[in-house]
């Protein structure tokens, strides 16, 4: 059922017991989003807690304080998703799906689930939500903002918008950024962090990258591949080419870019961007999904070679001239 915020204010303090599921291959809005849900929550002196199904990276755990969303395997009564488009992105934790009680997102709506559902499309991230959440009850004078759930609602908003780079961002991201700021977060060290800082791993990662980048249709595509070979060779890891996808799509006159990689399990995980296309279409022609500019799937294929060609069709087919 579609909820207002208000209704959604009224649940969660209704309720205890709160299991707060982030989506596989987490980023910095799930993890932001769960976290900062997490602390207004046990502000409220709720029993909560908020997990991922795989392992985050180091640089996740300093932005979140070391929270390791590593389950406890205590007892719950409620399982709230947050930027979860899909239960097939709860990763171990899908075969919770039908016990959803409370799903808080913002990606385009392809899938209903959850009892009670809110649904932010127009909002560049999850975080977002959040902040409205935190605001509701600021209202009531139930809640203030400290600085660490500032810092961890920012750090989605900064993830998902790349530095407030994106074309999802909008002059109301901005003044919700500004206000956030205003609590004393360290803004500079969070952007360095999600932005910056590269390992040295990654860093070989992108140089194969730039070399290895295919185009398409001119250069209107442009993608880049790693199959486990080249990943064991170079010795890098999942957390290496996580954002690799940035490398084909910062070419000049590319509108799609994706990247492909092999899992350790033989599938082969596909990350789509654009400037114009929809994406989600692509991705969600092999199950997946997102955003219209950013969006992604996992796809089986016999090998690399013949992802590459399952992808490279299907964007051609939605390609926006
Ligand atoms: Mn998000």
């Amino acid at each position: 059922m579609k909820i207002t915020v208000e209704k959604l204010c009224k649940l969660l303090c209704e309720n205890d017991g709160y299991l707060i599921l982030t989506h596989r291959h987490p980023d910095c809005d799930t993890l932001g989003s769960a976290l900062a849900l997490t602390r207004l929550l046990q502000s409220f002196d709720k029993k909560v807690r908020a997990v991922c199904s795989d392992k985050i990276t180091e640089k996740q755990k300093r932005l979140m304080d070391g929270y390791t969303f590593e389950d406890t395997a205590q007892p719950y009564d409620h399982v709230i998703t947050v930027d979860v488009a899909t239960p097939k992105l709860l990763g171990s934790y899908e075969s919770l799906k039908n016990d959803i009680f409370l799903k808080i997102d913002h990606h385009l709506n392809r899938e209903d689930f959850g009892e009670y559902s809110y649904v932010k499309d127009d909002y560049a991230s999850c975080a977002e939500i959040i902040l409205d959440i935190c605001e509701y009850f600021e209202k009531q004078g139930k809640f203030t903002l400290t600085k660490d759930v500032a810092s961890y609602i920012y750090c989605g908003m900064s993830s998902d918008t790349g530095g407030f780079i994106y074309s999802n961002t909008k002059p109301e991201t901005h003044l919700k950024a500004a206000r956030l700021l205003g609590c004393g977060i360290n803004a500079c060290r969070i952007d360095e962090e999600l932005h910056i800082t590269k390992t040295p791993d990654c860093i070989r990662a992108e140089g194969y990258a730039l070399s290895h980048i295919k185009y398409e249709l001119g250069c209107k595509i442009a993608s880049v591949c790693f199959d486990m070979k080249t990943r064991n060779e170079l010795k890098i890891s999942e957390e290496d080419i996580a954002d690799i996808v940035d490398i084909p799509r910062a070419v000049d006159g590319v509108d799609t870019a994706f990247s492909i990689k092999e899992e350790p399990d033989g599938s082969y995980r596909v990350s789509l961007r654009s400037g114009i296309t929809d994406v989600s279409a692509v991705a969600s022609a092999f199950g997946g999904g997102g955003h219209m500019r950013a969006a992604g799937c996992t796809i089986s294929a016999k090998n690399i070679d013949e992802a590459y060609e399952a992808v490279v069709n299907e964007c051609k087919k939605h390609i926006e001239s």
